[in-house]
């Protein structure tokens, strides 16, 4: 998938950067024979940030700057001169972008909002100068302390699409061409398996200039949760939907069969994606008469709202906006609720697993690290010494 431009899936280095040493300078002036200490403080050193930008789509932009470093805090100075603070770096991520410790797997945070921003790592605090240490027994301290050291962390950026409405079906099933029907979104349509081979997002406008939004993904197949097809790859694009709508072609032998690997392999995927709302649509109803519909409707699933549609000569698909719409608006299931922290489980990644998983993902690779040069520590031609017998 490295040709692509759907990036879903990055591995970058951040670094904050670390407080600034505080100064032991002792103040110095004519006829002022002990001055006594002035060393200012160390600034901060830079923080790492995840900002929220719906401009962006995918994590393209992340592939090109794996290594983020914030700059660290500067040295304290004379005269009680404060270091100055290391600036801070912001990474910009689409919404549903979730990201993960690469080392141990564990969730770090997500950033599902624009605007939002997390603090990812943050830069170590400036040390004081040394007139902070200044007491009645000891007035002229020549000693400060030193700045906070700087955080590292090797991260994956996962993006999960926010959608409302997930497309969920065998390849050739519809998916795209209903897409294409009820929104301006053009995802490419053929009559062969997997033509859609990344996800695309569309916004469908229902009455009253209301809307909500749809994503097409990648058919799935039998034994997709156990990377058979496009596998696993594309199935966490629907767990932030609130909303999944199962599409069985009507030509299909068996309807309710097909509909059962579709609702195992999701299942297996992610056990509490079946805690969402379902809708099933027999897709291409065009090619079946009145009669097969009757027929057919007798042996339809009884746990969810069933509708025929057709995508081609636009049947059934004001009823379907209808249930959708619905459905998206019933208490459980509003889009809000489900961007909101608590409703929504992070797993940590399976350690056994992660290494497989980078591979899949061409992230496998270890980022190197120049190590940039470390502000200089301060020796003692920093230091001024005051001279006692002035
Ligand atoms: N007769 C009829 N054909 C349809 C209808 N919807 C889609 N098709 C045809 O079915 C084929 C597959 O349609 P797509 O929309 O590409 O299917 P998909 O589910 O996106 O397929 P993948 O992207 O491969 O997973 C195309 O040849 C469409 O023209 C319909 O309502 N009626
Ligand atoms: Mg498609």
């Amino acid at each position: 998938m490295a040709e692509s431009n759907f990036v879903d899936y990055v591995k970058i280095v951040c670094r904050s950067g670390k407080g600034g040493r505080g100064s032991t300078h002792m103040h110095r002036a004519k006829y002022a024979p002990n001055g006594g200490p002035d060393g200012g403080d160390g600034g901060r050193g830079g923080n790492i940030y995840l900002r929220g930008n719906h401009n962006y789509w995918t994590l393209l932009h992340l592939r090109y700057d794996r290594h983020i470093f914030a700059t660290h805090g500067g040295n304290g100075g004379k005269n009680g001169s404060t270091g100055a603070d290391g600036e801070d770096r912001y990474i910009d991520v689409p919404c549903g972008t979730v990201v993960y410790n690469a080392e141990t797997g564990e969730y770090i945070c997500d950033v599902t909002k624009d605007g939002q921003i997390v603090t990812l790592l943050k830069g170590g605090r400036g040390g004081l100068g040394n007139r902070h240490f200044a007491t009645a027994t000891n007035q002229a301290p020549r000693y400060a302390q030193p700045g906070e050291p700087m955080q590292e962390m090797t991260v994956i950026m996962e993006l999960k699409l926010l959608a409302d409405v997930g497309l969920v079906g065998f390849p050739n099933a519809g998916k795209s061409t209903l897409l294409s029907a009820l929104s301006s979104a053009r995802p490419k349509i053929a009559g062969y398996p997997f033509t859609t081979m990344e996800p695309s997002l569309g916004i469908v406008s229902y009455r009253n200039g209301q809307s909500f939004v749809m994503a097409d993904i990648p058919g799935i197949i039998e034994g997709a949760s156990e990377g058979k097809g496009l596998g696993l790859r594309f199935l966490r694009h629907i767990e932030r939907n609130s909303l999944l709508l199962f599409m069985v072609p009507g030509d299909t032998d068996d309807i309710k069969k097909e509909y059962g690997i579709l609702l195992n392999e999701v299942c297996k995927f992610n056990p509490q994606l079946m805690d969402k709302q379902r809708v099933l649509a027999v897709t291409k109803s065009d090619l079946l008469d009145e009669e097969l519909v009757q027929m057919l409707s007798q042996d339809l699933p009884e746990d969810l709202p069933v509708i025929f549609i057709s995508a081609v000569v636009q049947k059934g698909l004001t009823e379907l906006k209808d249930i959708l719409w619905t459905a998206l608006n019933s208490e459980s299931n509003k889009i809000a609720s489900i961007t909101q922290e608590e409703s929504i489980v992070h797993r940590n990644k399976d350690l056994g697993w992660l290494q497989q998983e980078l591979e899949n993902e061409g992230e496998d690779q270890p980022i190197i690290v120049d190590d940039i040069q470390d502000i200089e520590d301060l020796d003692d031609d920093d230091i001024e010494w005051v001279d006692l017998e002035d």
